[in-house]
């Protein structure tokens, strides 16, 4: 074994160096072990690692007499040594008078062997250099673990882990050195202080540089390192028995010939093989089967394209005959003709659940999330599911439901998602006890090395932030990768936080199955070409072992290759008996061709009191702050006369009655408690004690603490809503929301809008009512605090513009056929109604609202509690009760037909009360002012009768927003086709008023903005007919 990387001349050329006290730079690196004649080879320009090492420390100096004015602590230094001989006078004096530690090494120490040579200073300061090693491989020792299958790895073997820097040589290889017994556990614990240096490496190098890599001397937390220690420095490494080992072969026997299967059926298909990494399957499947063991009851996946379709055949169990019949193109359910079907996804994107039997007899329940092209998207939603699946199954230790998540090299190292995720891993309300994570890490990203793909070391460095422990595993050891992964199920049981495993492995084909990867790394692909199977490696060492015969082999072959055929011969015949889209908890929940009920969201006034008083109590010996209480004293205010509900309290009244009917409320996002703009106050704080109160879990009588969840998120827009969507996703009795700082923010979150809220239906059948609180509104807070950028969620709607639905209420599905309902409301009363909607009904869909800012504090921007009830005859109750208000008709009185109005102004948002102030001040009264308060579905309805009830009027859109964003592109067609219904003009006929065309969203100038603000009001309501289009 070669642990003296230059020998012992190394060692002691490095004594003498120090001996003569030169600053010597010797640097004890692979590359010295070439002559200087002869270069190092070539860089194959790859490789795990890119930083040099630049280690200067120097060999150690052997210990020379030194007056005790000069001593020094250091006992590399080799002063200590007349030191530690008064420490031992002084212990065997008196063995209480030194730390324990110390009584401990002298008592080991004077205990050992008769031919030990005594207590002399050079002793000791070796066993403490021996101790330094050992410390040294525990760091350290990874990065001489055989990690790279292909054995290409150019890493430099750090100078610690070499003897000679210690001052040892091969002639002390046989000599016994006192380690000592230390408060840790593992490999120093044990009741063995003499081992000869040779026995002491022979472990290490078991341990620390086999097939796996173990880094987890980062984790600061003593007690986690030990019980790693315990499992990684045992006295004989993990032996697995000939039951474990076929099943370990069987598995891999099924990885690796399902590939080889689907690869010559379908030649030419792209299928995102894990070739090169087979061991993945082995490995899973013996995670989850130790993670049932210890607890696990579910498992939600997430995982990229990699290696999908073997996993989901597999490890989560889809009917094969299903897999093969969706490679050949799908049928459609016979009992499913004409119904809703979305636009589909490609194969390796397609989500699914099964329960799977486990190993101990047990089920276990996996569901595989959907995902998108975009890697790593994926991860937070993964978590937000399994958070909302904890809640939901009361597993409140977190350790029946857990998310495992596989990651490819290039994308772990590169996409920003996954920082922001393993963020959310311990945060109280985020956390799910630990993610698994498993990097597929084949050292290639479609054509890129990592050497150009990222800065760190490994692919893995940034879940080190986390103390997470990383276990580096050569891909080719099936064996060692079944330890790593069961080892990951065990820390998480036990320490309910993160861990990664990283399988080294590589690709044998290209990045695809057509890609060429020769062009790119042929290096590489030449040594792949004639590198065996993980399946040839391990077939060949059970054969050794004598554990397996070759008819063995050749009948667990046959046995798979004939269900792989069987399962085939099927596939052409399966017709998937009924769209798998609704889990237990969604069933009776209707798809988008089926009429769904709508329902009224007015709540009884007693309740409304009722729960209104519940939610303005603060308890007596409470001390909130001062402006705190006043703003809870008027909420309590409100509620006793009714009048005057401001928007902050119209939202607690829609969380707190959709609590007391058993809803589960949970909001989260960048300073949701107290609220960006100060409206809010879900929570309450002390100010003497620094306690907290959320007044909304007291609305009912021993409310669950979390049925109610408000919570501030890290600084994450991507991470968080991605949480919030997988979240919503699990339980449709949820009311969840996200809430953007400023909807600026938003764009740093658009894969989940654009993968997953707006399409996620349409390609896999999944619906969620995640609403999205996005503020927006011209105040003159400059460019990046104005706009939630309307346009672009409107621009996301897939509802035909010149195509009116049916819109009869009783046979409505409007809302069910379009992907997204986009709002932008202004009253109380209908903010509380369109969030009490997204429960009542019998469908889901996401809500992207254009929340308020000044409003907020607006005294016209208020509602009386009559609108909020269902009492027939208050405000709020129309034809059908008292619903949301799609659109809100001018707020003077008019008949059905009014003639005399010269000019109708749509709009939407808050410059409804700046254009009805300015109405009121210029006296047009001939002005009727429309509040489109939902912009998509549009609602032709609605728009349609206020374009009969003023046959006269000149149409307007009338936004504040640039004419680029704003609702005006998504309005205009949809206004032309209602006008067109009614026999009311076409495209000339729509004016519009609102700021010109614009590349920022808003002026920077509080001057320019308060006069364009001014311009908008006096233009929408001249005198003078407008020109089109302004
Ligand atoms: C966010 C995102 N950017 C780019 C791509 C295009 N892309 C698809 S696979 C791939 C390489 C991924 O490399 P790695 O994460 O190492 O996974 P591997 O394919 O090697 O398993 C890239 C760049 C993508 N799918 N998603
Ligand atoms: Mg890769």
């Amino acid at each position: 074994m070669a642990w003296f990387r230059a020998g012992a001349s190394i060692a002691k050329h490095a004594i003498r160096r120090t001996l003569s006290q030169s600053r010597s730079s010797y640097l004890v690196s692979r590359a010295r072990v070439f002559p200087s004649s002869q270069p190092p080879p070539p860089s194959q320009g790859r490789g795990f690692h890119t930083t040099l090492f630049k280690c200067k420390e120097q060999a150690a100096p052997v210990p020379r007499a030194v007056p005790l004015s000069r001593l020094t602590d250091s006992f590399l230094d080799g002063t200590s040594s007349v030191y530690l001989e008064e420490l031992q006078r002084a212990w065997e004096a008196d063995p209480n008078s030194v730390d324990e530690s110390w009584d401990n090494f002298f008592r080991n120490f004077v205990g050992q062997a008769a031919t030990s040579p005594g207590i002399s200073g050079q002793t000791i300061q070796e066993s403490m250099r021996l101790l330094l090693l050992v410390r040294a491989y525990q760091v350290n020792g990874h990065m001489k673990a055989k990690l790279d299958p292909l054995a290409l790895e150019e890493r430099e073997i750090p100078d610690d882990l070499d003897p000679a820097l210690y001052g040892f040589t091969e002639a002390d290889l046989d000599r016994e050195f006192f380690l000592g017994v230390w408060r840790m556990s593992g490999f120093l614990s044990e009741n063995r202080p003499v081992q000869t240096l040779r026995s002491i490496l022979t472990r290490l190098e078991q341990a620390y540089c086999g097939s796996i890599g173990y880094e987890y001397m980062h984790i600061a937390d003593r007690n986690k390192c030990n019980w790693l220690r315990e499992k990684i420095e045992t006295p004989t490494p993990t032996q697995y028995n000939r039951e474990r080992r076929e099943v370990i072969f069987d598995r891999l026997a099924w990885s690796t010939l399902f590939e080889n299967f689907l690869a010559t059926k379908w030649t030419s298909a792209k299928r995102f093989g894990l070739e090169g990494g087979e061991t993945l399957i082995p490995g899973m499947k013996e995670m989850f089967d130790r993670a049932s063991d210890l607890g696990v009851e579910s498992i939600v996946i997430g995982m990229a394209h990699r290696g999908r379709l073997n996993v989901l055949g597999n490890v989560v169990r889809k009917p094969l005959r299903q897999i093969f019949c969706e490679f050949s193109g799908g049928h459609q359910p016979e009992d499913e003709v004409g119904l809703y079907t979305g636009t589909g996804d490609v194969k390796y994107h397609l989500g699914t659940s099964y329960d799977r039997p486990t190993r101990g007899g047990g089920r276990i329940h996996l569901s595989l999330v959907a995902n998108p092209s975009h890697l790593e998207a994926v991860n937070p939603v993964v978590v937000g599911k399994t958070r909302a699946k904890q809640y939901y199954s009361n597993d409140v230790d977190r350790t029946k439901n857990m998310g495992i998540l596989i990651h490819g090299d290039g994308s772990f190292a590169g996409q920003g998602v996954v920082y922001e995720t393993l963020h959310l891993s311990a945060l109280p309300n985020y956390t799910t006890g630990g993610t698994i994570h498993i990097v597929f890490n084949n050292q290639v990203a479609f054509t890129t090395d990592p050497r150009s793909g990222r800065s760190s070391q490994y692919c893995t460095d940034v879940a080190k932030a986390l103390d997470a422990p990383i276990f580096h595993v050569n891909g080719d050891d099936v064996e060692a990768v079944v330890h790593a992964c069961e080892l990951a199920a065990e820390w998480r049981q036990t320490f309910h936080s993160d861990v990664v495993v990283d399988l080294v492995c590589y690709r044998r084909f290209g990045h695809n199955e057509i890609d060429e990867p020769s062009f790119t790394q042929p290096k590489m692909y030449k040594v792949i070409r004639s590198h065996p199977s993980a399946l040839e490696i391990y077939q060949k060492k059970l054969l050794g072992t004598g554990e397996v015969t070759k008819e063995d082999i050749d009948r667990i072959h046959k046995k798979v290759t004939s269900i792989l055929n069987e399962e085939f011969s099927a596939s052409k015949d399966y017709i998937p008996k009924r769209r798998d889209w609704l889990s237990a908890y969604w069933l009776g929940f209707k798809s988008p061709e089926q009429i769904s009920r709508i329902r009224n969201t007015g709540v009884k006034p007693e309740i409304l009191k009722n729960v209104g008083k519940a939610i303005t109590t603060i308890p007596e010996n409470f001390t909130p702050h001062k402006a705190v209480k006043r703003i809870y004293e008027q909420r309590a205010q409100m509620i006793e006369t009714g009048e005057d509900i401001d928007w902050g309290f119209a939202e607690a009244l829609a969380f707190a009655t959709l609590v007391v009917e058993g809803n589960h409320v949970r909001l989260s996002g960048q300073d949701v408690e107290r609220g960006t703009f100060s409206h809010r106050h879900a929570v309450v704080h002390d100010q003497t004690t620094g306690e907290k109160y959320c007044p909304l879990d007291h609305i009912v009588m021993n409310q669950n603490e979390e049925m109610f969840t408000v919570s501030n998120s890290s600084l994450s827009e991507f991470g968080v809503l991605g949480f919030e969507l997988g979240y919503s996703m699990e339980n449709p009795n949820s009311l969840v929301i996200w809430e953007a700082q400023f909807g600026d923010f938003a764009n740093g979150a658009h894969v989940i809008f654009d993968n997953f809220l707006s399409s996620g239906e349409a390609k896999w059948l999944r619906q969620t009512g995640l609403v999205v609180l996005l503020p927006h509104g011209y105040d003159g807070q400059g460019p990046e605090h104005s706009s939630a950028r309307l346009e672009r969620f409107l621009q996301m709607a897939d509802d035909n513009p010149y195509v009116i639905p049916e819109m009869d209420p009783t046979l409505r599905k409007q809302i069910q056929e379009c992907n997204l309902q986009i709002v932008n409301v202004t009253t109380p009363a209908n903010f509380f109604h369109v969030l009490r909607r997204q429960i009542h009904r019998e469908f889901r869909k996401p809500l992207i609202v254009m929340s308020p800012k000044n409003l907020l504090r607006s005294k016209a921007c208020r509602s009386n509690l009559s609108e909020f009830d269902d009492v027939q005859g208050h405000p709020g109750f129309d034809k059908q009760g008292t619903r949301f208000k799609r659109l809100i008709k001018d707020q003077n009185d008019h008949s059905d037909l009014e003639e005399g109005i010269r000019r109708l102004v749509l709009c939407s948002g808050k410059v409804y009360y700046e254009l009805d102030e300015h109405r009121t001040k210029v006296e047009a009264k001939d002005v009727a002012i429309c509040r489109v308060e939902q912009l998509c579905p549009f609602p032709y309805d609605l728009v349609q009768r206020e374009l009969k009830r003023y046959p006269n009027a000149e149409v307007v859109w009338c936004q504040e927003e640039p004419m680029n964003m704003g609702g005006y592109s998504y309005v205009l067609p949809r206004l032309i086709s209602s006008m067109k219904a009614v026999g009311k003009g076409s495209y000339d006929d729509v004016k519009y008023v609102g700021r010109a065309p614009s590349a920022a969203t808003a002026t920077g100038f509080l001057k320019v903005h308060q006069k364009e603000q001014a311009e908008i009001a006096e233009k929408a309501l001249q005198r003078e007919p407008l020109n089109f289009p302004y």
